[in-house]
């Protein structure tokens, strides 16, 4: 276990891994864990954190029910409000609107530009996770965009990840509905049962409903999506958060080719922004595509962080009169391995 947050203002106690905010920068932070009874929460700022600061938080991590921020945003059950006289509660409803527990246990620094607090669990239905947006002094948003994806905390689970190793494969049966060819669907299926079975990797089968199961996927240290562009309008957001738990609570990684999760059973985008869960997940979205084309593949590996075999710059594969999409790193922190070639132009594969 973590060692347990001490409320003084100090932030030595919290790790780089606490960290909820997907690098704010600007000298803004907020830190956020499970602490026993409580959540705990940290936030630090470039000028003083005073009154009117608030914290919504959407305990269902559905955004549609609870309070709306602006209107449009936060899907708040619960907010905590910094009030002028330097005290820190628990509300629903609006801003500071219905007193839901007084006085929370809160701590600055000397300059007030580091604050932390807790909210017991208990005050707020001990969920399994909480999304938040947040405002400094009414006047710093994060995220920037109330639109964007908000940051999350994980409750503890009581789920062990299983120390044997083991990956999974996914069938989405929406994504063989809408594919091409059903047949197509189920021959790269079986390429990547036939890779997993050459490399003497043991593997289990899933299907999109095992998504939605965290003690099923923590069983798994890699989860295997040979193609997952369909999921059901309905389930997208639930499978997206389970696997966004599975991936910060136990390390797992994704293994995903192609548009993911963009589209519905209907094969129509996914309503708002349809690579939200590419976003989230992956760190990736699409730049371009296009159909038909010829495309070459080369590695562009130098280090061989993945592409042992290949020289810098090598053709991998060539492709005659295919579709293609192209895709890129949403932070700018992801590592390219190889690139394709469309008509004269250079994209990350
Ligand atoms: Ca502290
Ligand atoms: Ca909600």
């Amino acid at each position: 276990m973590a060692t347990p947050i001490t409320v003084d203002g100090n932030l030595n106690d919290w790790t780089a891994a606490d960290r909820i905010d997907r690098g704010l920068g600007n000298g803004y932070a907020i830190y956020a864990r499970s602490d026993g009874a409580d959540f705990a929460f940290a936030m630090t700022a470039p000028m003083a954190i005073g009154a009117n600061t608030t914290m919504w938080l959407n305990t269902d991590r559905n955004a549609a029910t609870g309070y709306q921020v602006f209107g449009f945003a936060g899907g708040a059950e619960y907010n905590v409000n910094f009030a002028a006289d330097g005290t820190v509660s628990l509300y629903s409803g609006a801003a500071g609107q219905t007193l839901v527990a007084a006085g929370l246990q809160v701590a600055w620094s000397a300059d007030r530009t580091t604050v932390e607090f807790r909210v017991p669990k208990a005050a707020i239905g001990s969920p399994q996770a909480i999304d938040i947006i947040t405002d400094v002094n009414d006047t710093v948003f994060q995220p920037t965009s109330y639109s964007s994806t908000p940051f999350t905390v994980f409750n503890d689970t009581g789920i062990v990840a299983d120390p044997s190793h083991r990956i999974a494969i996914v069938w989405s049966e929406t994504t063989a509905s809408n594919y091409f060819s059903k047949t197509a669907y189920s021959q790269l299926f079986m390429a990547a049962q036939s890779q997993a079975m050459q490399a003497g990797v043991p593997f289990d089968i899933l299907t999109e409903s095992d998504l939605t199961n965290l003690a099923t996927l923590a069983k798994y240290d890699s989860i295997v999506f040979p193609s997952f562009r369909n999921v059901a309008a309905d389930k997208a957001d639930l499978i997206a958060h389970t696997l966004e738990q599975a991936t910060k609570q136990f390390g797992i990684g994704l293994v995903a080719a192609g548009e993911f999760m963009t589209n519905g059973a209907d094969n129509a985008a996914l309503a708002g922004d349809s690579y939200a869960r590419m976003k989230l997940l992956f760190d990736a979205t699409r730049v371009t595509s296009g159909f038909p084309a010829d495309v070459t593949i080369k590695a562009s590996d130098p280090t061989h962080l993945v592409l042992d075999g290949y020289d810098d710059g090598q053709v991998v594969r060539q492709y005659t009169n295919v579709g293609w999409n192209a895709f890129t790193s949403v932070s700018g922190t992801g590592k390219t391995i190889a690139t394709e070639t469309v008509g004269g132009q250079t994209y990350a594969a």
